[in-house]
């Protein structure tokens, strides 16, 4: 599977965020990782329904939608998505994952299931169907600019081994946390596909975006 990377864009700049998208799309950006938090599921609050909206007009590049928020079922209408875009929710803030899952799919987008560092990748066993991709977090989700758990290097490469052996080779896996050129390349060697650019990497003030990315593609290829 081609390696891609999906910066997260509640890293960028905000006073220059046009400058920051026009950046991705020069330099071959897959997909765009946007952060919604809900102050319950996680504490802390960054994006929201309008910025999606927006990102959605402003670019082609699709977006990369990660709900951190409980009961997301009751609010995927709330945003903007479709084919081509990735949907992740976590299995730890719902009820009803694989209507979530379903919803998403309805809609044509590509559905993720997303894992706490603390969450065994066993509890995919019945949603294997409903699923083009896994979202492991590699930090506890909420912040930027946290330390990898260590533990999840090894978490990535069960969860490889856990999806081919039942026959789901197709299914993706993304890696989002501390996600720094060298924690990449062990990602990638463990078995990671799509990577989240944080401030460990592709936001660093002063670093050209086309620097860090060529970068970023030696890490992970
Ligand atoms: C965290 C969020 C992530 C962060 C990303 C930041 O809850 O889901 O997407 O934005 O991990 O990257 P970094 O390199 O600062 O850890
Ligand atoms: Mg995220």
């Amino acid at each position: 599977m081609k390696k891609q990377i999906s910066p997260s864009i509640m890293c960028a700049d905000f006073m220059n965020l046009k400058e920051c998208v026009r950046d991705f799309e020069d330099n071959g950006i897959e997909y765009i990782h946007v952060d919604i938090m809900d102050g319950h599921f996680v504490s802390n609050y960054t994006l929201g329904t309008d910025f999606c909206k927006i990102l959605k007009r402003e670019t082609h590049i699709p977006i990369d939608l990660h709900l951190m928020v409980e009961e997301p079922e009751k609010k995927l209408d709330w945003f903007e998505f479709g084919e081509g875009d990735y949907v992740s929710v976590h299995y730890e803030s719902t009820k009803h994952l694989q209507r979530a899952l379903s919803q998403i799919k309805s809609r044509g987008a590509k559905a993720m299931v997303a894992l706490n560092p603390a969450t065994p990748i066993e509890v995919l066993e019945w949603v294997l169907p409903d699923i083009d991709a896994v979202l492991l977090m590699t930090v506890n989700p909420g912040f930027a600019g946290q330390k990898l758990v260590p533990q999840c290097l090894e978490k990535i490469t069960a969860l490889r081994r856990y999806l081919d052996e039942r026959g789901y080779t197709q299914v993706e896996i993304e890696v989002d946390g501390n996600v720094s050129f060298e924690n990449a390349r062990k990602m990638s060697d463990a078995g990671a596909d799509i990577f989240v650019a944080g401030t460990s990497s592709l936001f660093k003030a002063g670093v050209p975006m086309s620097e860090s990315v060529k970068k970023m593609r030696e890490s992970i290829n």
